[in-house]
């Protein structure tokens, strides 16, 4: 990894338009993108975004606890009449990287051929982080947009969390080179959106429609057992002791549009790696206790910055996507599901409950 990340802007040629023509063939579900990105988006308090950090990791902060996905396909495991509700997936973070999503999504039969819906009444969720980094950001919105349109026709649902991405290009397109209060110097949405892989391709095919699909996200959700959250963060305690408190806060202040209120929230939603470590059980179960769920499943700190296997000269020596699931940690209470296809690893899509 080099010493000095530099910005990459536009560093992989344009994805094809989607959908993909009738009879173009999808290849590969997980690819490495050396010197594609960089998680550096953790800013701590007083952080001038004026160049990149990135997280400090030490290996053997977690452990990985061996789990079996389910990957039947939905059309195999929905109920026959639409009875209950349909078999459960999650999706982590997309970043741009449309065609490695239409693969993933594929190869769990969320989709077909023509990259219609073909799930009948299974449940879709998005994590979160839909753009920057990657080549085709607005094309995974407008494709996340479709197939909840396709999904509700068909009796289930595919929906999406608010990512600090989300935030961060909300907040660029709004207020763009305002200054906002940083707590220490001076930061703009702008830079920051520059500094954490902002690309001018989305930017320019940003519409109305996008930001207000994206405005309107839930930070949090409850399915089934699992609280879906984007961000390894307890920051979510400080917006409601409720879920629906909590997403209405974020939207009222969204409403607001007040560019420092806007940049709070951004800069608590980009925060890391409370469920790590010591304390990282009791954090799941704060989390749990005052929201729900017997389990957190979130996306935003890529597995291999969860399990130290980048910024180690080991890490950097192997060949190959490091991550092959998503990472249950925290005595099993949290799910990871930011595989990190922004580096050498894997845009995972997972159907829950894990067998752990
Ligand atoms: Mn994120």
């Amino acid at each position: 990894m080099p010493a000095e990340p530099t910005l990459h802007l536009g560093h992989r040629t344009a994805a094809p338009a989607y959908p993909a023509a009738a009879g173009s063939s999808i290849v590969s579900v997980a690819t490495g993108h050396p010197g594609s990105g960089f998680p550096e988006d953790r800013m701590p308090e007083g952080y001038t975004p004026t160049e990149r950090d990135l997280p400090v990791i030490n290996r053997g902060d977690t452990v990985q606890v061996p789990v079996t996905p389910e990957a039947a396909p939905a059309a195999e495991s929905a109920p026959a009449n639409g009875e209950g509700p349909g078999p459960l997936y999650v999706v982590g973070d997309v970043h741009g990287y449309l065609d490695e999503l239409v693969a993933a999504l594929r190869a769990q039969g969320l989709i077909d051929e023509n990259g219609g819906w073909s799930a009948g009444n299974a449940r879709l969720w998005f994590l979160g982080d839909f753009t920057d980094r990657g080549p085709d950001g607005i094309g995974v919105i407008d494709l996340v947009m479709r197939l909840s349109a396709e999904a509700a026709a068909a009796g289930g649902y595919c929906k999406a969390l608010m990512g600090n991405h989300e935030l961060l290009l909300i907040g660029a397109k709004r207020f763009g080179d305002t200054p906002v209060n940083s707590g220490a110097g001076t930061a703009t949405f702008q830079a920051a959106w520059l500094l954490n892989g902002g690309q001018k391709h989305d930017m320019d095919r940003l519409q109305d429609v996008h930001l207000q699909w994206m405005s309107r996200l839930d930070a949090v959700v409850r399915e089934d057992d699992h609280l879906l959250l984007h961000s390894d963060t307890t920051a979510y305690l400080e917006y409601g002791e409720t879920i629906e408190d909590v997403n209405d806060t974020v939207h009222e202040i969204l409403t607001r549009n007040d560019a420092d209120e806007v940049w709070d929230v951004f800069r608590k939603f980009t925060k890391r790696f409370a469920f790590r470590d010591e304390g990282g059980p009791q954090a799941v179960q704060e989390l749990l206790s005052t929201y729900g769920g017997h389990r957190i499943v979130h996306g935003h700190s890529p597995i291999p910055y969860l399990l130290g296997q980048v910024g180690t000269e080991e890490g950097e020596d192997s060949s190959g996507p490091i991550v092959d699931g998503p990472h249950v940690y925290a005595d099993g209470l949290a799910i990871a599901m930011d595989g990190g296809v922004t580096m050498a690893g894997k845009l995972l899509v997972v159907q829950l409950p894990l067998n752990s």
